[in-house]
């Protein structure tokens, strides 16, 4: 029989660099001979990839509604389960996202203040208990992403317009997150340099990999 893939996320604000340590994470594994699915959120199917477009896109006629933002996120989620995340899984593949629910905890629930209680029922009925086994939190002063995004250029979506305290509110649920999951869901120093960030992440990798095997 098929053995279970394990499911890793990479989390954090905006510039963190969780797309640049995605492939890091997928290569990590391809090295030690584990088969590896990698993703995103929110996208990761051609469907999710349309919900994506929507709530990124700078709608000046109709701003998007903050309960129908938390809604499409989870369709699009619902959707990537179904197509990717769980036959993968099933296939005993391991599975990394660039982002899963702790975003929408970070993003809906403290940033726009929406009751974690209402995420964490669709969290339920949506997932139906399938979680993260390993979360990778990358985690700076909010500060410091707008050099790395001025550096990488390019127009600013929905998101990364938002102004004021929004980004600080989005780093303390992840840090309540952290708090409450203090198992799964481990703090990567982001602000270093590549290198030492990729070398913390290998270090906990070999640390999680010892204790799965
Ligand atoms: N969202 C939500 O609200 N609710 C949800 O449930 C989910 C998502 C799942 C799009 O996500 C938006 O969706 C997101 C929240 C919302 N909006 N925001 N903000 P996204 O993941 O696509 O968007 P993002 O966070 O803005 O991704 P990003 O800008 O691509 O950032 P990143 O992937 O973390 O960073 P990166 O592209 O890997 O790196 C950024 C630059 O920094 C790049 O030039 C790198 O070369 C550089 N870099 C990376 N690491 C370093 C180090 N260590 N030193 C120096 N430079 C570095």
């Amino acid at each position: 029989m098929t053995q279970q893939g394990r499911f890793i996320t990479l989390e954090g604000g905006e510039g963190v660099g969780k797309s640049t340590n995605l492939s890091f994470v997928r290569d990590y594994l391809h090295s030690r001979g584990i088969r590896v699915t990698t993703t995103r959120e929110p996208g990761g199917t051609p469907v999710a990839e349309r919900i994506r477009a929507l709530l990124l896109a700078n709608d000046e006629q109709e701003p998007l509604d903050d309960l129908a933002e938390l809604l499409l996120i989870f369709a699009g989620r619902a959707q990537h389960l179904a197509r990717v995340i769980r036959p993968a899984l099933a296939r005993g593949e391991w599975v990394v996202s660039d982002r899963f629910t702790d975003a929408t905890f970070a993003y809906q629930g403290s940033a726009r203040g929406i009751a974690p209680e209402r995420i964490a029922m669709l969290e339920q009925f949506v997932q139906q208990g399938l979680a993260p086994d390993l979360t990778l939190w990358l985690d700076m002063p909010v500060s410091y992403a707008a050099d790395r995004l001025a550096a990488r250029g390019g127009e600013r979506d929905r998101f990364e317009r938002e102004r004021g305290d929004f980004f600080e509110r989005v780093r303390q649920g992840y840090r309540a997150r952290a708090e409450q999951a203090p198992e799964r869901m481990v703090a990567v120093d982001a602000s270093q340099s590549l290198e030492q960030v990729q070398r913390d992440i290998a270090q906990r990798l070999d640390q999680q990999l010892a204790s799965w095997n």
